[in-house]
């Protein structure tokens, strides 16, 4: 008997559900969005390849902190975690000047307090990497906050702890993925507390929908760096006459195997698993 999961929530590409004895289930669809729009068009496979990176991450980090899951699903994109109490702050994490940082250093000269050596360019990479904390704007976007803000919500030593893991987790994966010639510029971890009290690291981890990955062969600091799995939407989406509101155009079929092959080859290229071996048993990037 499949056991009964009740719909709890809908994210822009996956779903959330409730199961029995506090845990969840996360459904990554094959759904991509681009200029904040869900597009009209999936890319195949997209939902698995962000499970499998997802899982790959956890297993890889456990060392450094406990994490959410619990198996992987037979369909490849599913994952079944424990619910745990979510802190109310992304926990931010930035190697590169990228976004809304670079934004905020442009403006004030600092990030989210961090302030910053002046005459820094776009998407250059930084002494070292930063915390970089944002609420969770339950519409919309996010609001970059600085060490203060964070600790009115989190306690301070509940901040301390979540931004040394936080920093220890990027330099972790940062390292491994330029190891295979990707950039992690930066990446959004989500952390909650069990019923034990512990800290435990959630959601998704390391995927390129919580983290920009940037092709480090064509890396040239000074403007905006292409993305390495959605550029030939974005490419695309440039091409057209469209205004960025929903909804987005039909993508042709070349973009979409380009891109499928995009999120494929940065699978293989940072698990060092073939996404045929990952299809046929999801596990395999438990270890
Ligand atoms: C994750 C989200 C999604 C919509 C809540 N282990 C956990 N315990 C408690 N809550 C969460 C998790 Cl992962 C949790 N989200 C984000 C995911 C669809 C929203 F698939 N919200």
């Amino acid at each position: 008997m499949p056991e009964t999961a009740a719909h709890l929530a809908s994210g822009k590409v996956r779903e959330l559900y409730a199961l029995e004895d506090g845990r969840l289930r996360l459904v990554a669809s094959d759904r991509i969005s681009a200029f904040d729009v869900v597009l009209a068009t999936e890319i195949p496979d997209k939902g698995r390849v962000l499970t499998g990176l997802s899982g790959y991450w956890f297993s890889q980090t456990a060392s450094i902190v406990p994490n959410h899951l619990l198996s992987l699903g037979a369909d490849g994109r599913t994952t079944d975690c424990r619910r745990l109490e979510m802190l109310p702050i992304e926990c931010v994490v930035r190697g590169y000047l990228a976004g809304s940082g670079w934004k905020d250093y442009r403006t004030s000269g600092a990030v989210c307090g961090h302030r910053l050596a002046e005459g820094l360019i776009e998407s250059q990479q930084l002494p070292e990497p930063i915390f970089t904390p944002a609420t969770k704007a339950a519409s919309g976007h996010d609001e970059n906050i600085d060490r203060d803000g964070a600790v009115a919500l989190l306690g301070e030593a509940r901040f301390d702890e979540v931004e040394a893991l936080s920093l220890e987790l990027y330099r972790f994966a940062s390292a491994r993925a330029a190891a295979h010639g990707i950039i992690l510029a930066d990446t959004k971890l989500e952390f909650g507390i069990d019923a034990q009290g512990r800290l435990v690291v959630a959601d998704e981890i390391f995927t390129p929908d919580s983290s920009r990955f940037w092709p480090a062969d064509e890396y040239a600091a000074g403007g905006p760096q292409p993305s390495f799995d959605k550029q030939f939407v974005r490419d695309y989406l440039e091409s057209v006459d469209w205004d960025k509101r929903p909804p987005g155009p039909v993508l042709p079929a070349d973009v979409v195997e380009g891109t499928r092959g995009r999120y494929i080859e940065a699978f293989a290229r940072l698990s060092g698993i073939d996404f045929d071996a990952y299809l046929a048993d999801p596990a395999v990037v438990l270890g």
